[in-house]
């Protein structure tokens, strides 16, 4: 009984002076924002991290009055973390999962896993780990808590966040700010920025696992260009390489890569190729002799190269740890890029390995580091492969093509991997269900950084119907990631599959997102320089509201626009008076699938022309959507660049400020160039008006300054 109770006296002590005295090495990085370790915490075991872009100096102590104290403690081979949180907080955050967007209630593993249909671990349990919550306290002042680990972890969310780690003790971040937004900015700026992507990633994007051959590839593009159905990228899934080994082309199918790349990009599209990273092991296949030759497989516990099932049969995998394996890989796509191939998808990147329950390698495989990064076991780095994949894929890129933004996406992920690529929510199923789940899933992995992303749009596996379709693609078009893809064995998945009635319903929906580019990619330049996403949920636009703090049937495009379904059943409604609009002729309410889209009153927001792609694109002329408010005011912005390149990096982009005051019936509109080096055209300009008796159209006029009479 001595021993017993001599421990659990121990166990009590340790707790009460884990969470009364502060580690030494405690401190702040940043306004507000703090680091806490562990007593036992094990540098070696720890770092460098993955999440954050560098080791942030300390800029003090944390302060005696720091009301956020996190609690370490061990429980049996577990160490823990706990944070308390007081009633009335709203959770969100914690990356991709399925169920509602406040995450209050919530049990996740985060342990990268392919996950078909959501269907295993009752779907809180998927492709990527974001060790983050975002909280929300009833007066809208906002914090945040990293836990800076990558090693397999569960993350409880009740009356306290807690995060239960299998690996060693693991410090943690916490973040204190007035909104979430600023939790969200002070996020960007410890786990860091997107770049800029490609203002063609911004387009439609068309997939389907796989088309080919060639002729069927050809046949698909041209139907987008004579139904003018508007898409810029076509992707190739799995069945292009030869017996599924990457970096190959299977001769039969697709004979001449670079000629199908050249005979899309006369049409104007992009083409994004699909790279995996299990290599089939086969003598004889250049890809695998070279990398047994260099010595880049995981190893097993015995020291011997881990070998599993993957598409091409058994496989062996880079341990991109390894700075020479890290090399090895990225070095692959010269050859591959020369092809004409403008974008990279890599899939099964958690990784996904076949016939065993565990769905992916052991957790005592070896990966071995080197300079930087320690050697460790899978349980440590599993988290991460994929996003150690894409950042080497990524540079592997830029060594081919410099000057052009590189588009990877990822299927894996964790906390920080939107620096390297996009991302979209796996293979999820065509149903009403997935559908609507798609708006939490979206607003929750931007609320952890990963903004862009987006779902499968008409469901992955199995048959879509018509209708489902139809509502897919309309609200699909508003997703920042926006992509139709389709699973083998499904039937065809492409707007025009459907009728007339849903193509019909795609093109007007893709219009209204090639529109909206201006307006968008303007928000992809604030969301990339500030955290704030794309995509935001409902109760953004009033932080201290707690009516909106469920809502999620509706979201918001930025801050000016309110997209809601078709099926959302009274959604909760920030104050003020909120617009319908029109972006591409459309009557949302006569409409049984395009969202009504709405604008906040005192907005002013920038619509470009209709296009079949983005190179079409062009902010020359633009249709200003004004809703004045109570004062007769409002006001917008409008990001523009070249569209590619690192060019907006040294001053190469311009920002126009919009705005309109009302005085005697007369609104006055102006525009003018109020930062950038960019020199732009001047612009013509249109004016919709929203009032409360309807729209006023002004024709088209030169700016910078409009006069518009209104009574
Ligand atoms: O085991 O490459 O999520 O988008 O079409 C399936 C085939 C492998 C999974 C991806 C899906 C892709 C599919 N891949």
């Amino acid at each position: 009984m001595t021993r017993n109770f001599l421990s659990f006296i121990l166990l009590f002590l340790t707790l009460t002076v884990a969470s009364e005295a502060k580690d030494q090495r405690d401190k702040l990085i940043a306004r507000q924002v703090a680091v806490f370790y562990p007593s036992d915490f094990d540098s070696v075991a720890n770092m460098p991290s993955f999440a954050l872009i560098k080791e942030f100096p300390a800029i003090g102590k944390v302060p005696d009055s720091w009301k956020l104290n996190p609690v370490f403690f061990h429980s049996g081979k577990y160490s823990c973390v706990s944070l308390p949180v007081k009633k009335g907080t709203s959770l969100y955050g914690s990356g991709e999962t399925t169920g509602s967007l406040l995450r209050n209630g919530n049990d996740i593993t985060l342990w990268n896993t392919d996950n078909f249909n959501y269907a295993g671990f009752d779907g809180k349990q998927l492709y990527q780990s974001h060790p983050w919550v975002l909280g929300v306290n009833v007066d809208g002042t906002a914090f945040g808590i990293i836990a800076d680990n990558t090693w397999k972890q569960k993350l409880i969310l009740n009356d306290s966040i807690k995060f239960i780690s299998e690996g060693p003790a693991f410090r943690v971040i916490v973040i204190q700010k007035d909104s979430p937004q600023a939790v969200l900015t002070a996020l960007s700026e410890l786990v860091g920025k997107m770049d800029l992507p490609p203002l063609w990633s911004l387009g439609y994007q068309q997939c389907r696992y796989s088309y080919f051959p060639d002729s069927r590839v050809k046949q698909i593009a041209d139907e987008f260009r004579n139904r003018k159905i508007p898409c810029d990228v076509i992707w190739f899934d799995i069945d292009y390489m030869d017996k599924f080994k990457v970096f190959t082309f299977d001769k039969n199918i697709f004979p001449d890569p670079k000629g199908l790349n050249d005979y899309l990009h006369d049409r104007s599209f992009k083409t994004i190729w699909m790279i995996d990273p299990g290599i089939k092991a086969e003598e004889g296949y250049m890809v695998y002799d070279s990398g047994s030759k260099g010595n880049h497989w995981i190893k097993d516990k015995n020291g011997k190269d881990f070998v599993g099932k993957v598409w091409p049969g058994d496989c062996k995998f880079p341990d991109f740890t390894r700075p020479q394996t890290q090399k090895w890989w990225s070095d692959f796509y010269k050859d591959f890029m020369a092809t004409g191939i403008d974008g990279v998808w890599n899939d099964m990147n958690e990784p996904s390995v076949f016939e065993v329950d565990s769905k992916t390698m052991p957790i005592d495989n070896q990966h071995r580091g080197g300079e930087l990064l320690p050697p460790g076991p899978h349980l440590r780095y599993h988290n991460v492969y994929g996003m150690l994949m894409i950042k080497f894929s990524r540079e592997g890129i830029l060594k081919v093509h410099p000057d052009k933004r590189p588009f990877i996406l990822s299927r894996s992920g964790y906390l920080g991997s939107h620096r390297y690529g996009a991302t979209w929510t796996g293979d999820n199923m065509a149903s009403t269900d997935h559908l609507r789940l798609s708006i939490p899933m979206s607003l929750n992995l931007g609320l952890s950084g990963q903004f862009f992303n987006g779902a499968d749009i008409g469901g992955f596996a199995e048959n879509t119907t018509p209708e489902l379709f139809g509502q897919w693609i309309a609200l699909g078009v508003f997703y920042p990631f926006s992509r139709g893809h389709a699973c083998k064995g499904s039937n065809d998945k492409e707007p025009w599959a459907f009728g007339p009635e849903i193509e019909k319903v795609s093109q007007m929906a893709l219009n209204r997102r090639y529109r909206l580019l201006p307006y968008l990619y303007t928000l992809f330049q604030e969301a990339s320089s500030t955290g704030v996403p794309v995509m935001r949920p409902i109760f953004f636009a009033d932080i201290k509201d707690t009516t909106l703090r469920r809502e999620e049937q509706s979201f918001l495009l930025g801050k000016d626009l309110m997209v809601i379904p078709k099926w959302a059943k009274n959604p909760a409604m920030p104050k003020g008076i909120w617009r319908n609009i029109s972006i591409a002729g459309e009557n949302s309410q006569n409409d049984q699938y395009q969202p009504d889209v709405k604008i906040r009153e005192g907005a002013i927001v920038p619509v470009g022309k209709c296009i079949q792609n983005t190179t079409e694109y062009s902010t020359d002329s633009l249709t200003l959507i004004i809703s004045t408010n109570a004062n007769g005011f409002a006001e917008g912005r409008l990001y523009e660049d070249a569209g590619d390149g690192f060019g907006y990096k040294r001053g190469q982009y311009a920002f126009w400020t919009f705005s309109a005051s009302t005085k005697s019936g007369v609104v006055t509109v102006k525009a003018r160039k109020s930062e950038g080096r960019l020199s732009s055209k001047p612009k013509m300009f249109k004016v919709m008006l929203y009032t409360k008796n309807g729209v006023i159209e002004s024709s088209w006029k030169k700016g910078p300054v409009l006069n518009i009479k209104f009574r």
